[in-house]
């Protein structure tokens, strides 16, 4: 993807993307960079942690901070998530601001216009009207008035994450809106993000596809071991859950579940690190870690009192 004018000055700077969880954040993080770096699922709250995602074009460098999802938490982890996502916006060069194009506005984005609309010294904002692909053009001009009017101050661009060309008018629109600043980080550095953590998070985004209802949710991964062999990488990781009966569900029946997780998963991590992957899962409980300081501080939450 490559920006046009030829007498331009350098321009980069920090995007964090807000938006509610689910809205797409991450899938669009991936269609930048051409390569999968964020975990993605079609269930709500995939993204946990605030993540780097650097774009380097001949006059620009864009550095994407995805965010967990803004919602209404239920567990101290939510308000984690929440508090993480909070920061990483009020941060910013730029928020780009994500709706989702194929439903009406929902409560969980009046929340994010009205978090975005608190902020005391808001950076400049760009909205970002995502899965154009899925919207009947009849539909289009009426569903982007009401987004529009969330924010009416704020420009919008219509965009898919599965049609190039909308990128690139994106790309554009956030490059003139970015500061004049140095390229931070080497044009061949994706993400900041250990190869290992996202090792993780894919290993959750499958538990999310191939479990039902709350108990993907109940899911902490860890990676315990992580080698290059001669072969491919060998990734040895295990799944904590909350309760006994969790377990079961998540390993399956003569441990049919947890091979298919592990199906999908490895074929995510491989198609990031473009080698072979040898993934070894194992199911653990841990009562309660979603409420416990101590569990979600060794699962690497930041546990700020709140
Ligand atoms: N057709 C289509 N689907 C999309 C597009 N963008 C995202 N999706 C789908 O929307 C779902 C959610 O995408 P994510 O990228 O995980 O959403 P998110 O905003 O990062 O969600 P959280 O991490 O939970 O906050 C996935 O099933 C994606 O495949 C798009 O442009 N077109
Ligand atoms: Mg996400």
């Amino acid at each position: 993807m490559t920006s046009t004018s030829k007498t331009s000055t350098y321009r980069s700077g920090f995007v964090p993307i807000a938006g509610r969880p689910n809205v797409g954040k991450s899938t669009l993080i991936n269609a930048f960079l051409g390569q999968p770096v964020a975990a993605v699922s079609p269930r709500p709250q995939t993204t946990q942690r605030q993540q780097l995602a650097i774009l380097t074009v001949p006059d620009a460098q864009i550095i994407f901070v995805d965010t967990p999802g803004l919602h209404t938490p239920r567990h101290r982890l939510g308000e984690q998530m929440n508090a993480a996502a909070q920061a990483a916006i009020e941060d910013g060069d730029l928020i780009l601001v994500l709706f989702d194009l194929t439903v009406p506005p929902t409560d969980e984005d009046i929340q994010v216009r009205d978090a975005l609309l608190e902020l005391t010294s808001p950076p400049p904002m760009l909205m970002a009207l995502t899965k154009l692909d899925l919207v009947p053009a009849d539909r289009l001009a009426d569903r982007c008035a009401v987004f529009q009017a969330l924010l009416p101050e704020v420009d919008a661009v219509t965009v898919s994450a599965h049609q190039p060309e909308t990128l690139t008018n994106l790309v554009d629109a956030i490059r003139q809106r970015l500061p004049e600043g140095p390229q931070y980080y080497p044009e061949d550095e994706l993400t900041t993000t250990y190869a290992r953590d996202i090792a993780a998070e894919f290993i959750r985004a499958a538990c999310l596809r191939q479990l039902r209802e709350e108990v993907p949710y109940c899911i902490a991964v860890r990676v315990d071991e992580y080698k290059e062999r001669e072969k491919g990488a060998y990734i040895a990781a295990t799944l904590f859950v909350e309760r006994d009966s969790q377990k079961g569900i998540v390993i399956g029946s003569k441990a049919s579940m947890l091979r298919s997780i592990g199906t999908m998963a490895r074929k995510e991590i491989e198609a990031m690190l473009e080698q072979k992957v040898f993934l070894d899962l194992r199911v653990k409980v841990m009562k309660n870690w979603r409420n416990d300081p101590a569990a979600l501080s060794r699962f690497g939450f930041s546990v700020a009192d709140s």
